[in-house]
């Protein structure tokens, strides 16, 4: 046993994207169900997101600092390659995922899953606007995914799999999953790797269900604060 723990909510695609990495490397783990902001996760994340990691004494915040720990400190493929051209590239991908795709993305996913709207419902204007930078992204990531099965270094890496958790909820959501339904080579990387074990092991809930879990939250949360 390892003594691994991931610290999070399973349906938040930073969570999944940690414990793909650990899957892909056959590490056995624990996931603690824990929300952002609480004890717990405030006790390691200075600014108290999901998802926070417990081996033993240690304990480390941050998603792509979790993935490279475990890719280091484990046997098995490497999630981030030894080569120093291929490094660079993965790291140059997670980059541009974490300081722009993704943000771009979890505001565009934050209109359906959690709206500030007074009846809980998605507001059609920020819908619009936050789909827009969103679909051309994911036109620019199905030009870049033309004729190549990865995103980085050819080699299935940490960048595929900081994606792919994003990708899968786009997928189900009208607008995003308009364009990538028009994006064959985007059609064609998720096809592929969603066949992934690692991929198959973390399935969140269906989107539909989660969609009304979400929205319950977000309305009990405005009930409390009214
Ligand atoms: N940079 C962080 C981002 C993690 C993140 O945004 N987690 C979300 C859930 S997917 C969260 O905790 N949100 C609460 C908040 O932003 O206050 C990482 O890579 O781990």
């Amino acid at each position: 046993m390892t003594g691994i723990e991931v610290m999070g909510v399973a349906f938040s695609n930073y969570v999944r994207a940690v414990r793909m990495a650990l899957e892909e490397k056959g590490v056995p783990y624990t996931l603690t169900p824990c929300r952002p902001h609480t004890a717990e996760i405030d006790a390691i994340h200075p600014l108290g997101k999901i998802p926070c990691l417990k081996h033993g004494d240690f304990t480390l915040c941050e998603s792509k600092a979790i993935a490279t720990y475990v890719d280091r400190g484990f046997p098995g493929i490497a999630l981030f390659p030894a080569e120093a051209k291929a490094a660079a590239l993965v790291e140059q991908w997670v980059s541009l995922e974490n300081t722009t795709l993704i943000p771009h993305f979890q505001t565009y996913m934050a209109c359906y899953f959690f709206p500030r709207t007074a009846d809980g419902e998605p507001d059609p204007a920020a819908v619009t606007a936050a789909a827009e930078p969103v679909a051309a992204q994911l036109k620019m990531l199905d030009r870049v995914l033309t004729g190549k099965s990865f995103l980085a270094a050819d080699v299935f890496s940490y960048a595929d799999i900081n994606l792919l958790t994003v990708l899968a909820y786009l997928r189900d959501l009208p607008e995003s999953g308009a364009v990538i339904a028009d994006s064959p080579a985007l059609v064609a990387y998720l096809d592929t790797h969603s066949q992934r074990a690692s991929f198959v092991a973390t399935l969140p809930p269906p989107t539909s269900e989660l969609l009304l879990m979400t929205r319950a939250m977000v309305r009990e949360r405005m009930a409390k604060a009214s």
